[in-house]
């Protein structure tokens, strides 16, 4: 839900650039936690599937509080396939489907909350015998060639481990190397994956142009500047990170002008909410707001250089934004445009 409100943040609330790392360790540990509740979803499938079969009770009030359960049950079930699913898809970066993925999977989100407080809140009962029984209760040995409640407690914890181990590396650095399955394990240019090349959002003509300029503008005042220009002003590397919706994490050294110094130039405040727009001409993010607040930290700036060399032409060149904390969809690429809310 934070992932949520930092990627759609209400227009009268203005998230602090603090901490740095915040949106990298929510949109990671959401990765993390959808993973894992794959196979625990499937394995409480499993277990409760016959359940299904059972013959409805006779007479007119334990059949209607059975049915309520069990529309409850398929709420329950519908919005948590859901979540999985395209939750899953998005990782991969595939969109089947005509909707608006993020806000979708944001709204089923509180659906799939809302059916788990009320599936516990009916269950309490039976969770509370259940936690107070023994483990191998006689009651469950009927089948002697079933498996028993430890053993598929301990398949359960044990695949939605595996299953951690084998994405995380998105995210987490040292797993890199042992996450087979995770989509982007992060081999890009300059040791940094790329969500969308420059091709692909049609800015890679002009982006090489010699005569490319960045053009700040605040009411009726324009300054424009080279590439070299920006090199020549006051530089500052930080580490930052790229925090991608689609689930992959990376930190990485950028180097280039603190974009309130760039409001200086023409005489703004450095608290203004600026626009940063860019050069693509296909799809979607080309350009997005940057509020006071984060234009006024140091950190924000507008990149030239990142890891030692000149920014990569599919991570940017030859200018784009990093600031910090700050999801990675929002850090724009090919920025050839700032503009200062009046
Ligand atoms: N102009 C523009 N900037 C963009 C995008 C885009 O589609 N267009 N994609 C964003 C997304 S979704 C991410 S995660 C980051 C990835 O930066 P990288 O490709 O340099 O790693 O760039 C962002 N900047
Ligand atoms: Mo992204």
């Amino acid at each position: 839900m934070w992932s949520h409100l930092q990627y759609s943040t209400p227009g009268w609330l203005s998230l602090s650039p603090n901490p740095t790392q915040l949106y990298r360790w929510t949109q990671g540990l959401h990765i993390v936690s959808g993973t894992a509740a794959i196979p625990l979803l499937l394995v409480k499938l499993w277990s409760v599937f016959p359940r299904l079969f059972i013959r409805p009770p006779r007479g007119g009030r334990a059949l209607i509080v059975e049915g309520l359960e069990r529309v409850s049950i398929a709420a329950l079930m519908g919005a948590t396939f859901f979540m999985l699913a395209s939750g899953t898809l998005n990782i991969i970066g595939w969109y089947p489907w005509e909707f608006s993925f993020r806000r979708t999977h944001e709204a089923v989100a509180w659906v799939a909350i809302g059916s788990l407080l009320v599936h516990i809140g009916v269950k309490l009962p039976v969770i509370r015998q259940a936690l107070g029984a023994p483990i191998e209760h006689p009651d469950h040995a009927d089948d002697p060639a079933a498996p028993t409640r430890r053993t598929v407690m301990r398949g359960a914890f044990l695949a939605s481990g595996l299953a951690v181990v084998l994405t995380a590396g998105q995210t987490v650095p040292w797993l890199r190397h042992l996450s087979a399955f995770s989509v982007r394990p992060g081999d890009g240019p300059q040791d940094l994956p790329v969500n969308r090349t420059a091709a692909g959002a049609g800015a890679d003509k002009t982006a090489v142009d010699p005569a490319w300029r960045l053009e700040i503008t605040a009411g009726d005042r324009t300054v424009s500047l080279t590439r070299d220009e920006l090199l020549a002003m006051p530089q500052s590397t930080h580490r930052l990170p790229i925090a991608c919706v689609e689930g992959w994490s990376r930190n990485a050294t950028w180097t280039g002008v603190p974009v309130r110094d760039l409001l200086a130039l023409v005489g703004a405040d450095a608290r203004s909410d600026v626009v940063v727009r860019s050069l693509q001409t296909k799809g979607a993010f080309g350009s997005s707001r940057v509020v006071g607040n984060v234009v006024d930290d140091g950190r924000t700036l507008l990149a030239l250089e990142l890891n030692g060399g000149t920014l990569d032409i599919d991570h940017g060149y030859p200018a784009r934004l990093i600031a910090p904390n700050r999801p990675g969809v929002f850090q724009t690429k090919w920025i050839n445009r700032i503009e200062v809310d009046a």
